[in-house]
């Protein structure tokens, strides 16, 4: 490939997660590996984080944690002095597969025991809710922020927010204001403004209100509380996520009681305790492109790898890269608030277009939103050569040319910390009680002809003639085990020989009077930031060193300068956040708006499909007449309109595409809206008389592939315009 094309012709696609393991991840192994051969790079976006990275972060930074809030001390602080929960498109007992299991349940419990009222907005009626209880506010798709806007009209006319707060700590509350209250449009935002946007009912929103206010209330964003929410991945996450925040700091953000969580994470720990998480970039040496630089590389010292094709494609255009030959994207950059406005484009001048594609993983029809694009890029004649290195026969891996079998975590040795992710969600590992580092002993060989991918990798790098420099001299997984375990602070509280023979570690839980800080406590209480985490860097402060925020007026700022600098080149993302009803228009001819969730029992496309035990549960794959169909929730009334009952086989479809789903009519799913899990392992796209359907469940078939606005690069799978039909399967038989 290089010999024919020129450097940049092999790209390296990947998807977000990956089995654990700080030897065999991808940001390691695959890193090295990629860096040694030289590559197109199909760079992430900030999948997981879209609304905040591009929205909430302008308002008060937090750009290394791509604009989520932290979570320090927040676990007791809520405890000890929330009187309500709102669980804003929050979800924590589905969703507490990131990474630690089910922890954070039994602080919920707690908090239910403590009394603690809970308010839960989505248009589900989640697990957490129907675990929990509490009001549910069933909210029309992608119109959050409408509600959000509405109940901070209540607070301005009722002065019931924190206006101390608001004078000392934050810029832009009378422009803002100016907004809210229609002196600027000459509309207020009254309740009874939204309810014809969210569909909730003006009374209810009042209600919600003056609780609110009257109450020390957490807000639980997302299911980590901190961050993440469907609502975030719509073509208005990101207005939705900016209310948020406004919201928090209208209410003294910081003071006792007053923070962004839902107990997931933020629990007591030591966190001077140096183990690295995935992100710190294993054994990769590459010091660009993951947190190698900041402990690991220095901690362990090993051959750096620097990747020297300086081509990249956004992810999302992966397929318009390969059928168009160009394509374009914003940058994940979270050293500043700025760094997203940095524009870049494929092809580079000079290099190769791609030729070859090595896949690792084969999720993508599953989790890219617009995976119908890929169908074509496929196709393409310019896509010589197809490589799939995978553990499971799933989505793509059916395209490849070569398919290299790699073995699951349980076939190889490897070494890691449950839950630390390292430099995405820094300190993540405090969603558990305590620290815990384990030894991945094999339980088996691998199975049939695969390898570890850091067998397969250093096979190809030998026949190359890199072997050595892959491997350090040969060096086993268990050689990289036993340096990764030096490198960390596990040998001051035991030894290799005792590690290896228990297989874990806990590292002990602080003192009982060890008072951790609470995030945002500093902010409030005018104090300097006394967080422990390297966030933001030094030169981001304009304020000076750990004073204030990291934006530019060193305030937590309403109207953010960074977008006051942007606002003409992208309209869509205003200083002033105003409402704007991003779907109009695409209604008439798709009635029901589709909501991809993440998916209760699986991991994404991991344990989907593939003889998988899950499979076997009716909830996630109901099994009609034999065959494991994708669960597709709708309410009784568009059923009923349709003439669907639960078992029913149905066509979910739009312009696209079409997926068969089975249908589970259920009281759960708002009217208007369809909802069934993204992430699905199994592509089966079948000929029938009516065209091409997919009988897996890739509902990313239907969702758009654009981004979130003209500067911000996110995706938006949640707007989303669909319109079910019973299916009749002898269109198949008749193909
Ligand atoms: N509609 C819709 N789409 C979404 C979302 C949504 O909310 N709605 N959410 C988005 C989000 S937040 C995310 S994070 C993405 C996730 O999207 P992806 O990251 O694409 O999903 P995964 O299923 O985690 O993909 C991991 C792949 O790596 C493979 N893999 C795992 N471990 C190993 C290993 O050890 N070796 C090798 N060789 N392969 C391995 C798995 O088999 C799988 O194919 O989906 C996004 N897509
Ligand atoms: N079991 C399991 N756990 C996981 C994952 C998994 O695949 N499986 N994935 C992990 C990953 S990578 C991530 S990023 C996180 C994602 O965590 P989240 O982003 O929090 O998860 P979602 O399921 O996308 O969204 C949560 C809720 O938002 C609702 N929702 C969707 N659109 C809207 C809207 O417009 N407004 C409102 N108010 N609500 C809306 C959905 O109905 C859902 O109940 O989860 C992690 N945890
Ligand atoms: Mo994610």
């Amino acid at each position: 490939m290089k010999q024919e094309h020129g450097p940049g012709a092999i790209a390296m696609a990947t998807g977000a997660h990956h089995q654990w393991g700080n030897i065999n991840y991808y940001l390691s192994a695959m890193q090295r590996f990629g860096n040694l051969i030289g590559y197109t790079r199909v760079e992430m976006s900030p999948i997981s984080w879209e609304g905040w990275y591009w929205g909430a972060m302008h308002h008060y930074g937090n750009s290394l944690r791509l604009g989520t809030p932290s979570f320090y001390g927040t676990t007791e602080d809520c405890l000890e002095h929330a009187e309500v929960i709102v669980f804003w498109s929050s979800d924590p007992e589905s969703t507490s597969g990131v990474y630690a299991g089910f922890e954070g349940t039994e602080r919920r419990l707690w908090a239910k025991h403590l009394g603690i009222q809970f308010v839960h907005i989505d248009p589900y009626l989640t697990q957490s809710a129907q675990f929990l209880g509490g009001k549910w506010l069933p909210i029309k798709p992608g119109t959050d922020s409408a509600l959000a806007i509405s109940i901070m009209h209540e607070w301005m006319i009722s002065g019931n927010y924190d206006k101390e707060y608001v004078s000392s700590k934050t810029t832009g509350f009378d422009e803002w204001r100016a907004y809210v209250l229609g002196e600027e449009d000459g509309t207020p935002k009254t309740p009874e403004w939204q309810e014809a946007e969210t569909g909730i009912p003006a009374k209810d929103v009042r209600s919600l209100a003056t609780l609110w206010a009257s109450k020390k209330t957490y807000l639980a964003a997302g299911g980590l509380g901190a961050g993440f929410g469907g609502a975030c991945r719509t073509e208005a996450g990101a207005q939705w996520t900016r209310s948020l925040v406004m919201m928090m700091a209208m209410q003294g953000w910081g003071k006792p009681g007053i923070n962004f969580g839902n107990l997931q994470i933020g629990a007591p720990q030591d966190l001077n305790f140096y183990f690295p998480g995935y992100a710190e970039g294993g054994i990769s040496g590459d010091l660009n492109y993951t947190a190698s630089a900041a402990n690991n590389y220095c901690r362990m010292p090993h051959i750096i790898t620097i990747n020297p094709v300086k081509q990249s494609i956004p992810r999302q255009r992966l397929a318009e890269a390969i059928t168009q030959g160009h394509a374009d994207g914003y940058l994940w950059d979270g050293f500043s608030v700025e760094g997203q406005f940095g524009q870049y484009s494929y092809p580079k001048l000079g290099h190769s277009r791609v030729h070859m594609l090595y896949r690792y993983g084969s999720s993508s029809f599953g989790t890219v939103p617009g995976s119908n694009r890929l169908v074509e890029a496929y196709r393409h004649p310019s896509l010589e050569f197809v490589v799939n290195q995978s553990v499971w026969m799933e989505n793509e891996a059916q395209f490849a040319d070569i398919i290299l079998p790699a073995c699951t975590a349980l076939e190889r040795d490897d070494i890691s910390e449950w839950a630390n992710s390292g430099g995405y969600i820094q300190h993540a590992q405090s969603q558990l009680n305590h620290r815990m580092m384990i030894m991945q002993h094999k339980c088996i060989e691998p199975l049939g002809e695969s390898r570890s991918d850091y067998q397969i990798f250093l096979e190809i790098m030998t026949r190359l003639g890199y072997g050595g420099m892959y491997s350090e001299g040969g060096g086993s997984e268990l050689t990289w085990c036993e340096r990764i375990f030096n490198s960390t602070d596990l040998p001051k509280q035991t030894s290799w020989k005792k590690f290896l023979q228990k297989g874990y570690h806990v590292v002990p839980p602080p003192k009982d009077d060890d008072k951790q800080p609470v995030d945002m406590r500093w902010f409030a209480e005018g104090r300097a930031k006394d967080l422990p985490e390297a966030n933001p860097l030094p030169g981001v402060y304009s304020t000076g060193f750990s004073q204030g925020l990291p934006t530019q007026s060193g305030k937590f700022e309403f109207v953010p300068s960074s977008l006051r600098r942007i606002e003409q080149v992208d309209p869509a993302r205003p200083a002033v956040n105003r409402y704007i009803n991003s779907q109009s228009g695409v209604k008439q001819r798709f009635p029901l708006q589709l909501v991809t969730n993440h998916p209760v029992y699986s991991f994404h496309t991991q344990a989907d499909g593939k003889s998988s035990h899950i499979s076997t549960i009716n909830e996630h794959r109901m099994n009609v007449g034999g065959y494991k169909y994708w669960v597709l929730r709708m309410g009784p009334h568009d059923a009923s309109a349709r003439g669907l009952r639960s078992g029913d086989l149905v066509r979910v479809y739009n312009a696209q595409a079409s997926v068969i789903c089975a249908i589970d009519v259920s009281q759960l799913v708002k009217d208007g809206v369809a909802r069934g899990n993204e992430s699905c392992g199994e592509l089966d796209l079948i000929q029938t008389s009516i065209g091409m359907v997919d009988r897996g469940g890739c509902l990313n078939l239907l969702t758009p592939g654009q981004k979130m606005s003209a500067t911000a690069d996110g995706i938006v799978p949640n707007s989303c315009w669909v319109e079910v039909q019973k299916w009749d399967t002898t269109l198949e038989k008749a193909a």
